[in-house]
């Protein structure tokens, strides 16, 4: 029973290493997982010899020649990349491992096994397990969402809205091709106005659901889980994102500005979901902004495997350069809502985005 349990744990933490490895691209992840496979290993290293002389594979009743036919084969295709199949894949190794830990324990509690075995690490690798799993969840939910962080994200500022309909010009957006929608409003904390934002919030998210458009909050974490949105955006001054994580439900994504490659990188290795750096160019709608220039995109895409979002000062005149320059996404404000016709700019943007992407990969 320990040599079989040891087996499924070490087996099973391999599967969900190589998954947070190959197909998450998580090195904090594996690497958590990795540590836990080698502290079983060195934990148990002395019992190994006498274990594999006691292994008897070709007797055990449930080796695979001595199930009947009928045995039905596992739901999960270890080839499946699909994220349902991923998904599955994670919660049944994560239960064998559980199980597998639990009954070890159990066994280390026995008189005759308690002096070679330590019923209180097994113990502590189950719950270290238990976080580790809802991680991983976490981040292959979160995929789900980052996997569509692509093409014009329009922001909604509503200080630039001149008193139209956020519904309204969100409709005009998505119509014309936005991929993604935030809300912003650096006013929220004048006047008594803190109530005005979750209707609005609220109907936002229900309308981008409805379009299969992302919806994200900016700065307001509050918001952002009352309204239910996709995700939450930050900046350099708001809630560290560890505390933001914490927070969210798991399936909720968190992106950051920056303006410096280090923030970037500090960003990525807190886990943030899409990076947003600028601003790119001159820009007079948000005051005091750093411009960082183009270059700055090629050496963050070199450098971080997230999404990469170029804000700041883009139009219908430079967005193909920052696409060319390597931005996954671009972000906008004035080059949208300082429009009449919203969807016209929405659709000659993403037209563009289209002819530089198209011309990139003809390369
Ligand atoms: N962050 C960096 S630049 C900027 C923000 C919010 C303003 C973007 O607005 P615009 O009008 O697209 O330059
Ligand atoms: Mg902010």
């Amino acid at each position: 029973m320990i040599d079989a349990n040891l087996n499924r744990s070490s087996e099973g933490l391999r599967v969900l290493e190589d998954v947070a490895r190959f197909l998450l691209n998580d090195a904090e992840l594996s690497r958590r997982l990795r540590s836990l496979r080698h502290d079983l290993s060195r934990d148990t290293r002395s019992l190994s010899p006498g274990l594999l002389s006691l292994r008897d594979s070709e007797h055990d009743i449930g080796h695979p020649h001595s199930r009947p036919v009928s045995c039905p084969k596992s739901k999960v295709n270890m080839g499946a990349t699909s994220l349902s199949g991923v998904s599955d894949l994670v919660t049944a190794n994560a239960k064998r491992v559980q199980e597998s830990l639990r009954v070890i324990e159990e066994l280390a509690k026995l008189p005759e096994l308690s002096s070679m075995l330590n019923s209180a690490n097994f113990e502590r690798a189950r719950f270290a397990l238990y976080t580790l799993e809802r991680d991983l969840a976490s981040r292959i939910l979160r995929r789900d969402k980052t996997e569509r962080i692509a093409g014009l994200y329009v922001i909604l500022d509503r200080q630039f809205l001149l008193g139209r309909d956020e519904l309204d010009i969100a409709r005009q957006a998505i119509e014309g091709g936005a991929r993604v929608i935030q809300l912003r409003d650096k006013s929220r904390y004048d006047r008594g106005r803190e109530g005005e934002l979750l209707p609005i919030a609220q109907s936002l998210q229900e309308l981008c659901n409805q379009a299969g458009v992302l919806f994200v909050v900016n700065d307001y974490l509050d918001l952002a889980m009352a309204a239910g949105a996709d995700g939450l955006h930050i900046g350099q001054g708001d809630l560290p994102l560890p505390v933001i994580r914490r927070e969210l439900p798991i399936d909720r994504i968190v992106g950051c500005s920056v303006t410096t490659l280090s923030q970037a990188t500090k960003a990525q290795n807190e886990g943030a979901d899409y990076i947003a750096v600028g601003s790119i160019f001159p820009t007079t709608t948000k005051e005091g902004a750093t411009v960082v220039g183009v270059d700055i995109l090629k050496e963050l895409k070199r450098m971080i495997s997230s999404p990469l979002i170029a804000i700041g000062g883009i139009n219908q005149n430079n967005i193909g350069e920052v696409i060319t320059a390597g931005a996954d996404a671009v972000a906008v404000i004035s080059a949208v809502l300082g429009e009449k016709d919203v969807k016209g700019a929405v659709q000659k943007l993403v037209a563009k985005m289209d002819l530089a992407k198209g011309e990139c990969q003809d390369r």
